[in-house]
């Protein structure tokens, strides 16, 4: 019988049986954030209605004006998961350091790192956005877990996903056991499965990057987006160029239809660099591409096995269809 039309709870409750030794403490990890992010969706739903939108006046760690809508999504994501009691440490695109769990509830097991509102200058512009999360195990034995326990690979990732708010919102989740969409009814408060197991088309015909940096970009990058736009019939060049200028919408579009996102490293600031972070953005995607069938790579090496070595590290990013990132990575190996 199909589980279309299931709930998200019911579905992570399935998937628990297939985690030796599973306690439910993971169940209701998951649990919680299914309820922030249906609070974080009602918030975005009415932010044309109340006087919400609109910048607080402050800079985050990034330098960059914060909204008080991020305000809002990060807020509600550190309160409700820490009532959890499953988590030992979290951190949070908008925050500098480790952000502790309150002494007023217990400590567990996991880790959990999130962009509480990715794409938020499209906010204004009623654009897509998005809230992504990615889920370790903790690997210290401390009381409260430490900046050790955040900076792990991509590889070690129990779970990750993304919340997207669209013309309707969607919930996106793995545990490594495939990728499973959910679409949130309104008209009951709960998400639907609607996309079970995901899979991302070997090669794709769209290609999604920010074109005015090319000027800035390496030779390299720029023979490959060149490549992608000479036509050539056998292998379905040109492709479409599709972006969005936010990384859930963007990625979420390639994972359904196929083809690759890129935000290579640039020459803005005068180094290469890239603009994406590694462990709130890059990676929970990755897991996500990679259990959907796709990879994700920094143009030379899977971003799965980057040992990261700052909580706000930033690395180029290539991620979608298999066959589409290995050939980037082939252009970029020069
Ligand atoms: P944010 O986390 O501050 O919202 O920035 C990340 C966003 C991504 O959603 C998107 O892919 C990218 O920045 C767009 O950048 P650009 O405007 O340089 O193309
Ligand atoms: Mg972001």
């Amino acid at each position: 019988m199909s589980n279309l039309g299931i709930t998200v709870t019911e579905h992570i409750m399935l998937q628990q049986k297939y985690i030796p030794k599973a306690t439910g403490a993971f169940t209701r990890l998951l649990r919680e954030l299914v309820l922030s992010g249906k609070l974080i969706s009602r918030e975005v739903n009415k932010a044309g209605l109340v006087d919400i939108l609109g910048f607080t006046g402050e800079t985050n760690v990034q330098g960059e004006e914060v909204q008080k809508l991020d305000d809002y999504a990060n807020d509600t994501m550190i309160k409700r998961m820490s009532r959890t009691g499953q988590l030992c440490v979290m951190a949070s695109e908008e925050v500098d350091g480790p952000i502790p769990v309150s002494e007023k509830y217990p400590r567990g097991a996991y880790v959990m790192i999130f962009d509480p509102l990715d794409g938020s200058s499209n906010i204004d512009a009623n654009v897509s956005i998005g809230t992504i999360f990615s889920i370790h195990r903790r690997v210290t034995t401390g009381d409260h877990g430490t900046i050790d326990d955040i900076l792990q690979p991509g590889a070690k990732q129990v779970a990750a996903g993304y919340v997207l708010y669209s013309s309707s919102t969607m919930l996106v989740y793995t545990t490594g056991q495939g990728v499973h969409g959910f679409t949130l009814d309104p008209t009951v408060g709960e998400f639907l499965l609607s996309h079970e197991n995901i899979r991302i088309p070997e090669k794709g015909g769209i290609y999604s990057v920010n074109e005015g940096n090319y000027h800035y970009w390496d030779d390299r990058v720029k023979s490959y987006v060149d490549y992608l736009k000479t036509p050539d019939k056998n292998t379905k060049r040109p492709y479409s160029s599709r972006y969005i200028g936010s990384l859930v919408a963007d990625f979420h579009r390639n994972l359904l239809s196929g083809g690759i996102f890129m935000y290579p490293a640039d020459l803005k600031s005068g180094k290469p660099k890239g603009k994406l972070r590694l462990m709130c953005e890059c990676a929970p995607l990755a897991f996500v591409c990679e259990q959907a069938g796709g990879y994700a790579s920094d143009g030379k090496r899977n971003i799965l096995d980057i040992e990261p070595t700052s909580l706000h590290q930033r690395v180029p990013l290539y991620i979608g269809s298999r066959s589409d990132v290995l050939m980037a990575e082939k252009f970029l190996e020069g």
